[in-house]
């Protein structure tokens, strides 16, 4: 075959742009599709449970950012919240089986898919980036608020190019907790109802406004003191970790673990009230581990 065939074959790979860059323009250029569509999407039905809502804005997000992603990094893997089946299995199975991936990018496109749906103003795109199952990137973008939130391994994380860092409250007594009712709830609502009975009088007080990487974006700007959930998936979580713990917080699982990809069961917080907020879960019977 000639050589210039050959080349016609060959996708067209944008050279010499950051994965950060990528990262965030693909974000800004999704939520900004994403603003334009509220009031306007078509409602595809529900996933997992009535609760688990998906629409035609959520499919067509995640199709934009993989396009974009991939046109710079062909070779790298992806793993999107509306390419997996849903429910707790065939999530854990998707990371299990792209965990060891060299570079693997992975994406919520609509966080807060029931806020967009009612109109209620807080929702994001999420996306990190992962090298042999440690995040390197992380960026979330909240196209109402016009807020990019963007994280790199050992760089620091910056929201409008200032630096940000975690709330310096040293009791849950003084700390504004975010909490979650993720829609899984035969097993999650149990132990997050019981976590949250218990917080409720241990803390000034709570907020659950409904979407994981956004509440994980405030607690790494300091807005709230911490964030805990039971029955997360990776693309709710991945890049709000490395936002938190760029910003000076501390990540593990409900029991104190490291975290991992797989990690389901979070407690994010700014580390000065992280033991205290471990050891409420736990006496409440509400790690879920
Ligand atoms: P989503 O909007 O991307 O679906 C609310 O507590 C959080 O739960 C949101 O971040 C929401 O993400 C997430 N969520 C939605 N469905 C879920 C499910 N089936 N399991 C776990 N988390 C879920
Ligand atoms: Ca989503």
């Amino acid at each position: 075959m000639e050589p210039s065939n050959n080349k016609n074959k060959m996708p067209y790979v944008v050279s010499s742009k950051s994965p950060t860059a990528v990262a965030i323009n693909a974000a800004a250029k999704t939520g900004e599709w994403i603003k334009s569509r509220l009031g306007a999407f078509k409602e595809l039905g529900t996933k997992l449970s009535p609760q688990d809502l998906v629409t035609d804005v959520d499919k067509g997000a995640e199709i934009m950012i993989r396009k974009l992603i991939q046109t710079h990094f062909p070779e790298h893997d992806f793993l999107g919240e509306e390419g997996v089946e849903p429910g707790p299995e065939a999530s854990s199975k998707a990371v299990q089986e792209l965990e060891d991936s060299e570079y693997l990018w992975i994406v919520d496109p609509i966080d807060g898919t029931t806020n967009f749906v009612h109109g209620f103003p807080y929702f994001c795109v999420s996306i990190a980036l992962a090298h042999k199952g440690e995040i390197i990137v992380g960026v979330i973008y909240d196209p109402m608020r016009d807020e990019m939130f963007v994280a790199e391994k050992g760089k620091g994380a910056y929201v409008h190019g200032n630096l940000m860092s975690v709330s310096k409250e040293t009791e849950l007594a003084g700390s504004l907790m975010a909490i979650g009712f993720n829609p899984e709830r035969e097993f999650a609502l149990p132990n997050n109802m019981k976590g949250i009975t218990a917080l409720s009088t241990r803390t000034r007080s709570l907020r659950a406004a409904g979407a994981a990487a956004m509440h994980l974006a405030y607690v790494a700007a300091g807005r709230v003191t911490g964030y805990y959930e039971v029955g997360l998936n990776v693309w709710d979580i991945a890049a709000g970790v490395l936002l938190v713990t760029e910003s000076g917080g501390k990540v593990t699982d409900t029991k104190g673990n490291p975290y991992s990809l797989s990690t389901r069961h979070l407690a994010a917080t700014n580390g000065l009230i992280h033991d205290e907020l471990l050891g409420v879960l736990d006496e409440a019977g509400a790690t879920g581990l």
